[in-house]
């Protein structure tokens, strides 16, 4: 039996644009992420958010759902839009009552939010007229929008997180455009992402100088990383693995954890690569009290000469590839998921050791970690034994990690139901709960009733134990 410490967080996370829908509803605007699903072309068949899974109007059944599960706490975002339609100045009611009636649902049922501010739904009024992240200014709207939810939910709200994986906002967003705002760029993720970091700065600074000690709740940040295995075992080849993951991760949780950019980024980035001024470096430093981390998959890292004739995707390496010359491969022998996402829970164990190791074994929660699959509903029941054992041998490699010491202490299941995955619309499904698009009912998949006995027990017997951890 893998036990698992005691008071260890078992939750599952969602994200506002992707389930709750009602996209006009109540004083809602769109954010950039409606503007950009509403041009032809951007999503899978032109799937928008408008409806999702309608949350907004059945949060009650999926707290009921989540009840069921004996779920210890749910991850959710809230959608700006609905606090702020402009992105600034007046407050929208109706929106601050939703959230209201949702956290205090969850609380009635003993399940403890977990408030992600910031999932990818900037009002569009930010983007239109203010140029949204590469603009200095939005750390104080993001710190003035962060305030208005500390002073209305922070009374019952004890566990903050500021950002969603700020990479994809710069990389996905900015660099590749192929999500919102849909821009491509080879210097705007460094830009954004400077901003990013200092609006989250602004909010924890905001957090821990006016609400913290009354309400005696954490805050910090979520970020991503995919695993960077060497290719072979030479120098060159693990360094690129190394200077993968500090472009990937490092960019983000160096400032945070050490008060600048990784090295490797400043001597190859150079002047494109924005600098922290004294006051910055004073907001990020030692700005989050956890390290949240949503972590998915891995690939293979080798070394790319710089002069070499080399035809590679300009981002396809998770991040700008000039700026890297790093080659990522996948083993053909490693099982994908429909997201074409290699499963590898050694992966997630060497990832979870790579951040203990860096920065000094944080209070470490996994945000996200999940699977797709074409899920099929038959006679009431999905038999999603591939997510089911993605869950279990992920959790297996955590467990592995946790006895050599890692200071794990949470973990939340990508993702509650089926939703809105962003440009592929509907079509890949990551829930442990199923959504039926035409009628909206959710059934618990079977990975769900699995998950349930996890709970219950604090642990497993591992089911599958040839997997490789
Ligand atoms: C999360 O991001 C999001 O927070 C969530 O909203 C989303 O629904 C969920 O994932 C599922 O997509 O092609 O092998 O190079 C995930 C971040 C970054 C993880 C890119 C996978 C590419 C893997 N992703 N990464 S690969």
């Amino acid at each position: 039996m893998l036990k698992f410490p005691k008071d260890f967080v078992w939750g599952s996370a969602t994200s506002s644009h992707q389930i709750e829908g009602g996209a006009a509803q109540d004083g809602r605007s769109w954010s950039i992420w409606d503007a950009h699903s509403h041009i032809p072309g951007r999503t899978h068949k032109g799937d928008t958010a408008d409806v999702a899974c309608d949350h907004y109007n059945k949060y009650k059944e999926d707290v009921r759902l989540m009840a069921d599960l004996g779920l210890k706490a749910y991850r959710f975002s809230i959608s700006w839009s609905r606090i702020q339609p402009d992105g600034q100045g007046d407050i929208n009611p109706k929106g601050i009552a939703f959230y209201n009636n949702l956290i205090d649902e969850l609380l009635k049922h003993n399940i403890t939010p977990w408030i992600t501010l910031y999932h990818w739904d900037l009002p569009l009024a930010l983007q239109t007229e203010k140029d949204g992240w590469l603009n200095p200014e939005i750390a104080d709207s993001f710190a003035q929008y962060a305030g208005i939810c500390f002073g209305h939910f922070g009374d019952r709200v004890k566990n903050w997180i500021t950002l969603n994986e700020p990479w994809v906002v710069a990389i996905l967003g900015h660099g590749e455009g192929i999500f919102a705002p849909g821009r491509k760029s080879k210097d705007e993720p460094y830009q954004v992402a400077h901003q990013l970091l200092r609006a989250h700065g602004k909010a924890v600074q905001l957090y821990r100088g006016k609400y913290q000690t009354a309400q005696k709740g954490q805050i910090g940040i979520t970020n991503n990383c995919d695993w960077r295995e060497p290719l072979t075992n030479s120098e060159a080849d693990k360094d690129a693995a190394q200077r993968s993951l500090e472009f990937f991760l490092g960019w983000f949780a160096d400032p945070i954890y050490f008060g600048d950019y990784p090295q490797v980024m400043k001597d190859r980035v150079g002047d494109r690569l924005p600098k922290f001024t004294k006051e910055d470096i004073a907001l990020i430093k030692g700005s989050s009290d956890f390290f949240g981390l949503n972590h998915y998959t891995g690939l293979y890292a080798s070394d790319v000469d710089p002069d070499a004739d080399v035809q590679n995707e300009v981002y396809g390496n998770g991040g700008i590839f000039e700026d890297q010359y790093v080659q990522l491969t996948a083993d053909p022998k490693w099982e994908m998921t429909t997201m074409k996402w290699a499963i590898l829970p050694w992966g997630c164990r060497k990832l979870i050791e790579w951040v203990s190791n860096r920065y000094g074994n944080p209070p470490l929660y996994i945000t996200e970690n999940g699977c797709a699959l074409d899920d099929k509903l038959e006679n009431g029941e999905v038999k999603d034994t591939v997510r089911k054992e993605y869950i279990e041998g992920y959790l297996a490699a955590c467990h592995k990690a946790l006895q050599k010491g890692v200071n794990l202490k949470g973990y939340f299941v990508w993702s509650f139901m089926d939703n809105f995955e962003w440009a592929h619309g509907y079509s890949k499904r990551f829930g442990i709960h199923y959504v039926d698009y035409t009628t909206l009912e959710r059934t618990p998949k079977n990975s769900a009733l699995w998950f349930k006995h996890v709970i219950a027990d604090n642990g497993f017997e591992l089911s599958i134990p040839d997997v490789k951890i």
